[in-house]
């Protein structure tokens, strides 16, 4: 090891040494940058909750219509609503089983006993629909009526 005590070839071998760190360092700098492109993907995801917000203010609201079902016709207290969430409180006072169907929407409530009572919602958009009871041959024996939604 007689030559590290030559000035110049010890400075030749610092120089080395430096440039060799230099090098390293700048291998290993780009490394810090892949983590810059993490916070984007988790960026979008947030942007997708405050969607799910509005859903459970609108579960709340909605318009009701009390619906008297006798043998055979359907009383309704209110048939014009705003649209959207309809519920229909179902009273049946005659003394056959009935139900509560929207003809346009082909959905129907379950089948209310005499003398029960049972709720039906459903979602509407705007426009002119037909209430009936969809018991085989209640329709045509008076059970249908109109609302209006808007
Ligand atoms: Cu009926």
């Amino acid at each position: 090891m007689d030559f590290l005590k030559r000035p110049i070839a010890a400075g030749v071998l610092g120089l080395l040494v430096v440039f060799l760190l230099i090098t390293i360092g700048l291998q290993f700098a780009p490394v810090p940058a892949p983590p810059t492109s993490v916070p984007q993907t988790q960026a979008a995801t947030p942007t997708k909750a405050p969607t799910a917000a509005p859903a459970a203010s609108g579960s709340g609201g909605g318009a009701t219509i009390n619906a008297t079902e006798k043998d055979f016709a359907i009383a309704l207290d209110n048939s014009s609503v705003a649209a959207g969430s309809v519920t229909f409180k179902i009273t049946n006072q005659g003394p056959s089983p009935h139900n509560i169907s929207i003809k346009e929407m082909k959905k129907t409530s379950d089948t209310i006993d005499s003398g029960k009572t049972g709720q039906f919602t459903i979602d509407l958009p705007a426009g002119t629909y037909t209430v009936i009871c969809d018991i085989s041959g209640h329709e045509q024996l008076g059970m249908s009526t109109k609302i209006t939604v808007k």
